[in-house]
């Protein structure tokens, strides 16, 4: 196959093209270093060192074709669409904070408007240049919220006043970036309904993990972000506990969210690419369990004990979000293991990987740990 990646220099981006150039597909990708730059505005880094792309690309024997560009630029992708003319699209270039996009009305915008135009783009492209080109877009679990009913895959029967349909599952994002999320979804859903598009909607849950075996095999990391924008809340309680800072649990902690390793996040994408759909928009909730922050906090202590044989301390502190604190939860995830997804990596086999990797940048997350508290509130 050939697969363009957008947002190739991303956490997800950059092990994906390891596995699909390990797996001998053509992999051409595209970045403008967006988060290693907003990153850096927000007084952040990755706290893995990352080489740089084109050390990347050296290292895998320059078997990746890389483009410098913004994807809500519609020149751009329509020119890189023309010239590679790709079997499938993966579009991981979004912003991907949902604390960035609560900052201000400033970066509300530009969360909405560029993440929606860069989707929207896509989609114009592929109607114009290659109708039957695979779209891969990555969407969230957080687009439902938390309904106290089960989730199910996009897509529900519901009945109301006495007549019954099948509908799109309510939306209900809980920050303005969930909710670009949102517009995408209904956006992609339109675009195959009128125009036949062949697309693939990843909800995925909060990936965790510093490693996948391609990573091993390259000796290539990939970034890992531990601030209170850009850090997702596992890996960030694992940098906690490396930095002796008691963990970060916002609020009572019952909240519940799905969880995936980042090894199997790349697995899930992988066969999601090996499954096209023909004239579908078909949903894939994306993650492998679901847990309550104060069991992934457990999870964290536990494991950080067992190897060093020292304590960490589990803080409940005021949660910045607005968001339900105790609430049903219960997403499906069949769509996934109807094309053969299995789990490979539990919380148990990662959380000690992640430790002992932090643990030997110990020196980098030091000089991260003034980014660590929260400092972003919803209801300001
Ligand atoms: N949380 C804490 N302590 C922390 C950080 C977060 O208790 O130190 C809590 C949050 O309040 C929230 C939960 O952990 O209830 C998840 O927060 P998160 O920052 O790990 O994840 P989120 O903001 O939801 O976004 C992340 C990614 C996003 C992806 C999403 C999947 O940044 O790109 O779409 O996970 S999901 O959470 O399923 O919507």
């Amino acid at each position: 196959m050939k697969v363009l990646i957008l947002g190739i220099d991303g956490y997800i981006g950059f092990p994906l093209a390891l596995r699909l150039i390990d797996q001998g597909h053509e992999v051409y990708g595209a970045d403008n270093f967006y988060t290693r730059k907003r990153s850096r505005k927000v007084n952040a880094d990755s706290a893995i060192k990352i080489d740089s792309m084109n050390e990347r690309i050296k290292k895998t024997g320059n078997k990746i074709k890389f483009y410098y560009g913004d994807v809500s630029n519609p020149k751009f992708i329509y020119d890189l669409i023309k010239n590679i003319m790709p079997d499938a699209i993966v579009h991981l270039g979004e912003q991907r904070s949902a604390p960035y996009s609560m900052i201000s009305l400033d970066t509300a915008n530009e969360t909405l408007i560029k993440n929606i135009k860069s989707t929207m783009n896509i989609i114009y492209a592929v109607k114009d240049i290659k109708k039957d080109i695979h779209i891969v877009k990555l969407g969230s679990m957080g687009e439902y919220g938390t309904p106290n009913i089960d989730i199910p895959e996009g897509f529900f029967n519901i009945e109301y006043h006495g007549r019954s349909d099948y509908l799109p599952f309510p939306r209900m994002g809980q920050s303005w970036y969930h909710m670009s999320k949102v517009h995408d979804s209904y956006n992609l859903m339109l675009a195959n309904k009128i125009w036949g598009l062949n697309i693939s909607d990843v909800m995925q849950g909060v990936v965790y993990g510093t490693r996948t075996g391609e990573i091993n095999k390259y000796n290539l990391n990939t970034r890992f972000d531990i601030d209170e924008i850009y850090g997702t809340v596992l890996n960030r309680f694992a940098s906690q506990a490396i930095l002796g800072i008691p963990l970060t649990v916002y609020g009572q902690g019952n909240q519940k969210r799905a969880f995936l390793s980042l090894e199997d996040s790349i697995t899930c994408l992988n066969l999601i690419l090996n499954n096209p759909p023909h004239n579908e928009y078909r949903v894939y909730n994306q993650f492998d369990e679901y847990y309550s922050l104060n069991y992934i906090a457990g999870a964290v202590a536990k494991n950080y004990k067992s190897l060093t044989g020292t304590d960490i301390e589990v803080s409940h502190i005021d949660d910045p979000r607005i968001e339900s604190q105790d609430h049903y939860y219960n997403p499906a995830n069949e769509n996934l293991k109807k094309i053969g997804y299995r789990r490979q990596r539990s919380l148990d086999d990662e959380i000690p990987v992640i430790l002992s990797d932090l643990e030997n940048n110990k020196k980098r997350l030091i000089k991260l740990r003034d980014s660590i508290m929260p400092k972003t509130k919803w209801n300001k």
